[in-house]
């Protein structure tokens, strides 16, 4: 259902029908995001989708047909929205916003009842919606209108939406839904289908299977289970083998794009493929922000093997060579099997993966080699203080050299800065701050992003230990008619009460804020400017008897071009590595130089801002001819939807 981006088809429905066929079940997949989109159009689907998830714009697009009667008062919403999304006003202007969103609202209404008719033409017994991001409301929309056309058919709900209690929670509001699956469904979907092709809706209890909330339970209470710290909880789903589980089908998705004459020109797809589920760095310490998978971290992979052949099916079977894969992190054997495996085949396919950010040299070239140019490798920030504040379990050095040697391997990151952590301190933004410059070569992030607080993240499960005050995010309350108690069990995303004051005061923010975040945000824009701008700046040596050329265009070069010889070459050399400052001093006073002249070197070289000193360490800053180029942005991995509103008169 709406609201989803366009480029990707559902690895979920795609896997889920691959599930049914292998288990005997025939099923149909219906791209509704796409056949909406192209009632709309592309540049009214792009105007709502650019907004602030926070404001949560797409379900309100569909909230008067799910909830018909409930008043909203849409004047006031979309002042709300369009005068605080920033992002928006660099594309278009506010009214323009404004009367597309309007108009594909009115759409949304006869929108739904004629796909809700065509569903109930085709004669299911059994109609579901996957709901992730914003396609809650369209999803309730629809099983509603499905259900006062053929009250005999049975509705079915899942995804991320529907994880633990959200999924609790919708089931017992929503009574247009008959099932919800709260987790995975990989292993529940055909016992569930055969249980309901057997009773109807009337299932017993002891017939669904854990994590699969059923109308018995309306009546006989929901199941508990206890979470890892021991509060309540509700069951979810959990697919044990994912070696099992046959690989996706798109078919639907590409016919129905082909079909579409105002979408298909303007929709570069790409295929979505997963090889691992679940986090090994969050089965030991989650990030404190990360709400992913409902808490259930636990790390399962697949094969090399079956990894290069769904790679190669899928590529064969809808003729396309790029893959978005949706794990959250990759597997570290991968360094071992799947990306040795894909330099043999000679880098047959664009890849992007989530990893994590401290990687080795070696491991970066590997996945340049191995066809992997786009990555997401959660930086998150470059002071070490915040980084543990955040539990990454890496320090700024590590991510410094990470930004170091994608560029020089040609790795486009997608990377952000995030602010306003809680219990942070404005000197370490600060701090942050003055190296921004020396790094101009390097690439920006894509901004500097307050925090968000997700449902299951660490400030979610204990705002108290971060002197927090959660609430649901106030776009939620304009969409749906619930009192907050409701709205807190129901949905994803929640703000702080208190940060939302301080941000909407100007005397707040003066009195609280420090210096140190404003020059962070400026010294970023300087950064990000440099790159849109172009050229992009460059800090890259050249090697020739025995000395160094060093060609710096960053705004902060000392001077352009430098040759570096001697001492200073060799600890320009060694810092490559980052090595800690003392062991660096140590090492070569034992290879015969004075200690005195290695520090003066040291000296030397952070004058000239070839390197920096950040955790007792120095970072060499310089790259190596030749460097190789990044990706352009838009032939990456990612799919396209275009075109978008180039900022100018739309
Ligand atoms: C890949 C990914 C992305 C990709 C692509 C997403 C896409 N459109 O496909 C990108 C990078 C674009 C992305 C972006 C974001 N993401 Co993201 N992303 C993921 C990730 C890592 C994997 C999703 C996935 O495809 N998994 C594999 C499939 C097979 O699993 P699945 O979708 O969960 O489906 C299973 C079950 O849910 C269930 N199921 C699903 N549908 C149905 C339907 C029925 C009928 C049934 C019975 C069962 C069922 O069975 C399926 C098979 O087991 C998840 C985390 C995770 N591990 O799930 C987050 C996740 C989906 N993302 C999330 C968020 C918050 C974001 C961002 C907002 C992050 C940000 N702050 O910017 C953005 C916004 C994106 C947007 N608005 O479009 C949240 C969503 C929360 C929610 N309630 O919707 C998740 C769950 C992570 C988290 N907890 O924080 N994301
Ligand atoms: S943010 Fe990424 S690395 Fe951290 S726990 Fe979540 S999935 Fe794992």
């Amino acid at each position: 259902m709406p609201l989803i981006g366009l480029a990707r088809p559902s690895i979920a429905l795609g896997t889920l029908k691959s599930v049914l066929s292998a288990g005997g079940v025939r099923s149909e997949v219906v791209y509704a995001n796409l056949l909406f989109a192209s009632e709309i159009g592309v540049e009214a689907h792009q105007a709502v989708s650019l907004v602030y998830a926070n404001h949560l714009l797409g379900e309100w697009l569909f909230s008067s047909v799910a909830f018909p009667g409930a008043s909203t008062d849409s004047d006031a919403y979309l002042d709300r929205v369009l005068s605080r999304d920033i992002f928006h006003k660099a594309y278009w202007k506010p009214e323009r916003v404004r009367e597309l969103v309007l108009a594909a609202r009115a759409r949304a209404e006869p929108f739904v009842s004629r796909l809700a008719e065509d569903l109930v033409a085709r004669r299911p017994r059994i109609v579901a919606c996957s709901s992730t991001f914003q396609q809650h409301v369209a999803s309730l929309a629809l099983l509603r209108r499905v259900k006062e056309l053929q009250p005999g058919i049975v509705t079915l709900l899942g995804g991320a939406n529907c994880e633990t209690v959200m999924g609790r929670t919708t089931h017992r509001l929503f009574d247009q839904v008959d099932f919800v699956v709260s987790g995975e469904a990989d292993d529940v979907l055909v016992p569930l289908v055969r249980a309901i092709e057997r009773d109807g809706r009337d299932v017993p209890s002891e017939d669904l299977p854990a994590g699969v909330l059923g109308p018995v339970h309306r009546r006989s209470g929901y199941p508990r289970v206890e979470d890892a710290e021991g509060a309540d909880d509700t069951p979810r789903a959990f697919a044990r083998d994912l070696e099992t589980i046959p690989p996706p089908d798109y078919t639907e998705y590409f016919e129905t794009l082909r079909s579409l004459d105002a979408l298909a020109p303007a929709v570069t797809p790409t295929l979505l493929v997963e090889t691992s589920r679940g986090c090994w760095w969050g089965e030991k310490h989650t990030c404190s922000f990360c709400g992913l998978n409902g808490r259930e971290n636990a790390y399962r992979k697949r094969t090399p093997g079956r990894v290069l052949a769904e790679l190669d099916d899928l590529s064969r079977r809808y003729s396309l060579a790029t893959f978005e894969t949706v794990d959250n992190i990759l597997p570290m054997s991968a360094f071992e099997d799947l990306l040795p495996a894909l330099v043999a085949a000679g880098r047959p396919y664009d890849l992007f993966f989530e990893t994590k950010a401290n990687l080795t040299r070696d491991q970066v070239r590997l996945l340049a080699e191995a066809g992997v140019r786009w990555t997401q490798p959660g930086i998150e920030s470059l002071s070490t203080e915040l980084l543990r504040l955040l539990g990454k379990g890496c320090e700024a050095w590590q991510n410094i050299q990470l930004l170091k040697w994608s560029r020089q391997f040609g790795i486009r990151l997608s990377w952000n800065l995030l602010s306003e952590v809680p219990g942070d301190r404005d000197e370490w933004y600060g701090a942050m701050a003055e190296l921004l410059p020396l790094l101009e070569h390097l690439q920006p992030p894509s901004g500097v992003a307050p925090i968000q607080y997700h449902r299951f993240s660490s400030y979610h499960r204990d705002p108290a230990r971060f002197g927090l005050r959660l609430r649901p995010a106030p776009g939620y309350s304009a969409v749906y008619p619930l009192p907050e108690e409701d709205l807190a069990d129901l949905v994803y995303l929640f703000e702080d009460g208190w940060r939302d004051t301080v941000r909407r005061s100007p005397v707040l923010k003066m009195l609280l804020d420090g210096p140190g975040l404003p020059r962070l945000r400026q010294r970023f824009l300087a950064w990000a400017g440099r790159w849109v701008e172009g050229p992009v700046p460059d800090l890259v040596a050249t090697h020739a008897e025995g000395a160094m050329h060093v060609r710096d265009t960053r705004s902060v070069a000392p001077q352009p071009g430098r040759t570096v010889t001697g001492l200073d070459r060799l600890v320009l050399l060694e810092a490559d590595r980052a090595p800690l400052e003392k062991g660096l001093v140590a090492r070569l006073a034992a290879e015969g130089h004075e200690e005195g002249a290695v520090a003066e070197s040291v000296e030397r070289l952070l004058e000239q801002k070839l390197a920096l000193r950040i955790d007792g360490r120095l970072v060499g800053l310089v790259l190596q001819d030749p460097v190789d180029s990044i990706p352009a942005l838009e032939s990456g991995p990612f799919g396209r939807e275009l075109p978008r509103a180039t900022p100018a008169e739309t």
